[in-house]
């Protein structure tokens, strides 16, 4: 066995306390490694004097030079160490021969790590394994994460496990450096249509993403360009690989579909025919030999002008097969993406609804998909809106492998421009309880594979970081990111315990500091919610231009199907199975009766499901009318009062994100002004009822 020595000396003296310039801290998110204060930092002492890696992959080796870095910035220059005391990582076949009389509490998993604090030799010394590389790294992560919010480490023994073996993130990245619905800059991989030569911002992206345990990043946008697959292409993706390899993240690709006839020189890309078959083995067997750990393939189809099968008449399943096929023989996965809808819905039909493609479309094709072919849904039925309910498809697929995708990049929700923390949003997504046969299955167990025993399953992150040193555009926008991660590792922790992890790494553990960021944050997906759109109503925004500014009327009367049915009668779309599109029926019976009636209908959906007068009583015991009125005034109201409670925060926090910050909230505050006069008028002009606090008149 192969052992290397590290001494944590000569590596804490070397990058102790550097003096960081600000964009470079701004980069480091919630990887900063602040130093401790002092009588904090004096808790770690003495501190083991070496590092022992047992093996040497790239992927241990960053693993030491990351715990080193980590230890040295938080505590500081010139520790008391112990001599003959160690740290010692590798994976747990290695670390039992060292340390015979190890013995984790439970089987380790792919990806899963063992914190365990042992003596070795006498000498009080910590292991940190995993059954693979990647786990060992995922280990150095959460000890250090441990360390920067003063957590005891001294008798320390956790193993963790991820919760599902697909946690990845997709960037819908063009390459011409654009980002599709990205608001944090130009793409980090890409300008004017190459990769970029400076890949180190993708180097900090896949340590930023290994370190809260994301396994895959897809590089380029689902409305994929056919040139990425061009022989002259793909050895540039290589350098992509080779910087996120050493943090254990794997590269895929968005492909189109139509590839083989528009780069391949093929008359036909029918998934059926056996040239085309032959031309994607050969073309994936051409990405293996430049990228051998290589994880997959991301393919969105016949959806909003994407060529697909239906011009073969072939189903989603011939076409996810045809690549899932080119990929197994290499461990490759293809992720077929649900999202398939016909975006010329004819509006005058009353029974027409977008809602019920991804199950119609999908859930007929149950078990045809291969076995390293998963189908991606999205967390609701229309397109990342501020309230959905889930898709039923979740609970439409038993012999076929799903995961879920979340929007991390917050197109529906402010653009980053507003803060909007979507982990409490995605939890009540991923908590929802199908009810299938009658039984507890919530939707993170269906995604995980759990229920149904499915080999593959999990979670995808759409992030679309760029170039900007805070990654998405807005500092406090990353918790979304670090949320989205920590709920794919572990989807029971809760909105509360990730926040509290990420503002303490981001900003330091300074109480009031930590306690206001956790409120606003936790509170800020239902005021943005209240000033834009209420009852589950669906889009407001402009959907015809920028999705971001209040046009409530833009989503009607086109054939994209986000209606929401306003008139001067009432509001909302009637997908019961009763009277309306029967969108209710694609859901186990249990969950139909939640839904279908008015009397059982929560409040916070209604809209999805019901067209009502304007006077209609809700539970809650208010017309609709007077509660789009009230939540309008109330949220903008709140998020006023974001700004005075950050503003208590200055001096404790760095002048500069302090100010950014004020900034932004005040504009929010504004925005939401906006969008509270904007519906207000807009839904008093259509009922003619006025507000009973005569605000609105
Ligand atoms: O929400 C819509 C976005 C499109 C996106 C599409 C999708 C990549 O407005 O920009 O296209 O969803 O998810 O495919």
């Amino acid at each position: 066995m192969r052992r290397l020595r590290l001494s944590l000396l000569a590596f804490v003296s070397a990058l102790a306390l550097s003096a960081n310039l600000s964009a470079e801290t701004e980069a480091e998110a919630w990887l900063r490694y602040a130093p401790l204060p002092p009588e904090l930092r004096k808790t770690y002492e003495p501190l083991p004097c070496q590092i022992v890696i047992l093996g040497d992959s790239p992927v241990l080796k960053n693993a030491a030079h990351e715990l080193v870095r980590g230890m040295g910035q938080m505590l500081g220059a010139n520790p008391e160490l112990h001599r003959g005391s160690s740290i010692v990582l590798g994976t747990f076949d290695q670390a039992h021969r060292l340390v015979p009389t190890l013995n984790p509490p439970e089987k380790l998993i792919a990806d899963g790590y063992w914190l365990k604090a042992t003596p070795i030799r006498g000498a009080p010394s910590f292991v940190i394994t995993a059954v693979n590389d990647r786990g060992v790294l995922h280990g150095v992560f959460a000890l250090l994460g441990k360390i920067a919010r003063g957590e005891s480490i001294s008798t320390l023994d956790e193993l963790q496990q991820p919760y599902a073996p697909i946690r990845w993130v997709n960037q819908w990245d063009n390459l011409d450096g654009s980002v599709e619905r990205g608001y944090g800059g130009r793409s980090i991989f890409y300008a004017d249509g190459k990769v970029r030569d400076d890949l180190s911002r993708a180097s900090e992206y896949a340590r930023l993403l290994a370190s809260i345990g994301i396994n895959g990043c897809t590089v380029n946008n689902v409305n994929a360009a056919p040139a990425v697959l061009a022989p002259d292409f793909i050895p540039q993706l290589r350098r992509i690989a080779d910087v996120f390899r050493p943090w254990g993240v794997q590269l895929s690709l968005s492909v189109d579909l139509s590839s083989p006839k528009v780069i391949g020189g093929l008359d036909t890309f029918d998934p059926l025919d056996p040239r085309v078959a032959e031309w994607w083995r050969k073309k994936v067997d051409e990405i293996y030999r430049e990228i051998p750990d290589f994880g997959g393939i991301v393919v969105k189809a016949d959806s909003e002008g994407r060529s697909g099968p239906s011009a073969y008449k072939r189903t989603h399943a011939d076409a996810a097969n045809v690549i899932a096929r080119a990929l197994k023989p290499h461990g490759g996965i293809v992720f077929y993406r649900a999202f398939v809808y016909n975006h010329h819905l004819d509006w005058h039909d009353l029974k027409n609804d977008r809602a019920k493609a991804a199950y119609d479309n999908f859930h007929p094709l149950d078990g045809a998909f291969d076995d390293n072919a998963i189908v991606q849904i999205k967390n609701g039925p229309i397109d990342f809106q501020v309230r959905e309910p889930a898709s039923p498809l979740f609970a439409g697929l038993r012999r076929t492998n799903e995961s879920i995708e979340l929007q991390i990049t917050q197109e529906y929700t402010g653009q980053q421009k507003q803060l909007c923390f979507l982990v409490p949003m995605w939890k009540e997504v991923l908590d929802f309880d199908m009810r299938v046969d009658g039984k507890s299955t919530p939707v993170k167990d269906l995604v995980a594979g759990s229920v149904f025993h499915r080999p593959l399953g999990g979670f995808a992150g759409v992030a679309n970081v760029g170039l900007d040193a805070n990654w998405l555009g807005s500092p406090l926008a990353m918790a979304n990111l670090y949320g989205f991660g920590r709920l794919a590792w572990n989807p029971n922790l809760t909105s509360e315990t990730i926040i509290d992890e990420w503002t303490q790494l981001t900003f330091g553990n300074d109480p009031l500091v930590v306690q206001t960021i956790n409120r606003l944050q936790l509170e800020s997906w239902h005021v943005y919610e209240d000033y834009t759109g209420p009852l589950g109503a669906g889009t407001l925004t402009n959907i015809t231009g920028n999705h971001y500014d209040p046009a409530p009327m833009s989503s009607e009367e086109n054939g994209w199907g986000q209606w929401h049915r306003a008139d001067s009668h009432g509001i909302g779309m009637d997908r019961t199975m009763a009277t309306g599109t029967g969108f209710i029926g694609q859901y186990p019976p249990e969950v139909q009766k939640l839904y279908e009636t008015l009397d059982a209908c929560p409040d916070n959906l209604l809209l999805f499901f019901h067209h009502v007068p304007y006077t209609h009583v809700l539970h809650l015991g208010k017309t609709v009318v007077q509660y789009v009125y009230d939540s309008h005034y109330d949220g903008a109201e709140q998020a006023a009062g974001f700004v005075p409670q950050w503003e208590k925060l200055e001096g404790h926090v760095d002048e500069e994100r302090y100010r950014d910050i004020l900034a932004r909230f005040e504009f929010q505050a504004k925005e939401a002004v906006k969008w509270r006069d904007v519906i207000c008028a807009w839904i008093f002009k259509l009922s003619h009822i006025p507000d009973n606090k005569g605000r609105v008149k």
